[in-house]
């Protein structure tokens, strides 16, 4: 059985800010205490000691962006994509994840969308969910977006809906205008960060109608999630400036070489560009689109082909920040720690904190690789070794 007490010893803290070596007391789900040194009171109670010397131990990432019942389909139904697993999430170092619906939002549904992020939660992560999927108008539970930020537990916004490609519903300005108005106040009536997560596509109005809502409306530009930001040279160009402008930029780290050939920008190095144009990264986040198809069109949109997004590229892109771009460790972390966790209100997450979840990786010191995984204080992977699976997993 799973030790209610913890003592992580001896490893280099990044909370995402670096605080040294220390030693962390983990009680049930909690991060109980930190400091230089724990003495492990020897048979007093069962407890369970992780030694981390030689080791980083950073907080538990946060995917804010997985299409955690499956997605895809634009090439027929056989590219439907497949369910996650819970190990498909916890080997890329993510304890918590937002999922998300897609393109199709007919045989995916709210229903499933929010029965999945209860069985990964009984797995044993922290997962939310945005109501909606591409289309407009949003598919909700209750019928309204409002209504279901604040009565659904686990709906924390909206999303992700389509803007500016050839899947989209073609919405107006007005219904970017509403369905942002509806979430807000969601958000503010129910304590829940009540964002629009905007799937941006390829299309030659970018960020143009944000922009413009933004301009013309009472409502903030941090209301707006836009991913995909660095789908094309265009629109990662256009992400720059609106950063710049305090607006929140999210990147897809989920990629394949057709998308690297044709202008996608690659995570890694457009942290480094953000960070080296000295754009606060506070409003910076990566998102891994797991389990969400990866479509290609040809230039008269017709299908050529998908791959699948996968969870694991979330820290691999973060990892390669850090490795190949020499982004500092405690500034790349937060894009996946820190900032989702501000951004999106999730109180108790992205940081190594005294009372904060017990959401804990721990990094090889020589090769960045992943390690060992806590989620809410159960050891899911220890020393690369999965100790939890999912239900249905061998
Ligand atoms: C992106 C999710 C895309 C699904 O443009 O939006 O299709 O419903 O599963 N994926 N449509 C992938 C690019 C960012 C590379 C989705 C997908
Ligand atoms: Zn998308």
């Amino acid at each position: 059985s799973d030790n209610l007490i913890k003592i992580i010893k001896n490893g280099l803290v990044y909370s995402p800010d670096y605080i040294g070596k220390k030693d962390i007391l983990i009680e049930g789900d909690k991060i109980g205490y930190i400091c230089d040194n724990i003495n492990v009171p020897d048979n007093f109670v069962e407890i369970e000691v992780i030694d981390a010397e030689g080791k980083y131990v950073v907080p538990g990432f946060i995917d804010s962006h997985v299409h955690i019942t499956g997605g895809g389909g634009e090439g027929g139904f056989k590219t439907r994509t497949p369910e996650i697993q819970l190990t498909d999430i916890t080997t890329g170092g993510v304890t918590t994840v937002i999922g998300v619906l897609g393109t199709d939002g007919t045989t995916r549904n709210m229903a499933n969308l929010v029965a999945k992020a209860r069985a990964l939660e009984e797995e044993g992560i922290t997962t939310y969910i945005y109501t909606g999927s591409y289309q407009v108008p949003v598919r909700t539970i209750t019928g309204s977006i409002q209504d279901d930020i604040i009565l659904v537990d686990k709906i924390i916004g909206t999303g992700e809906i389509a803007m500016s490609d050839h899947r989209s519903s073609q919405p107006t300005i007005e219904d970017f205008a509403k369905i942002a108005a509806e979430a807000r106040v969601g958000g503010i009536l129910s304590g829940k960060a009540g964002v629009v997560n905007i799937h941006m596509g390829d299309g030659d109005r970018e960020l143009d109608y944000i922009e413009e809502i933004v301009n013309k409306t009472e409502i903030p530009i941090t209301q707006f999630i836009p991913t995909h930001m660095s789908r094309n040279m265009s629109l990662f160009k256009k992400s720059i400036e609106y950063a710049r402008k305090g607006g929140i930029v999210d990147f897809t780290t989920s990629t394949n070489d057709k998308f690297a050939e044709e202008g996608e920008t690659k995570c890694s190095s457009a942290l480094k560009t953000l960070f080296d144009e000295g754009i606060s990264i506070d409003k910076v986040t990566f998102s891994s689109d797991g389990q969400g198809s990866l479509p290609k069109f040809d230039e008269k949109g017709k299908f050529i082909g998908l791959g699948v997004g996968k969870v694991t590229s979330l820290y691999q892109e973060v990892r390669d920040a850090i490795v190949n771009e020499q982004v500092p460790m405690e500034v790349a972390l937060r894009v996946i720690t820190s900032n989702p966790a501000n951004i999106l209100k999730l109180n108790s997450k992205g940081n190594i904190k005294v009372g904060y979840d017990a959401d804990i990786v721990i990094l090889d010191c020589d090769t960045l690789n992943i390690d060992t995984v806590i989620s809410l204080g159960q050891v899911m992977i220890k020393n690369k070794q999965i100790l939890v699976k999912g239900t249905f997993e061998k």
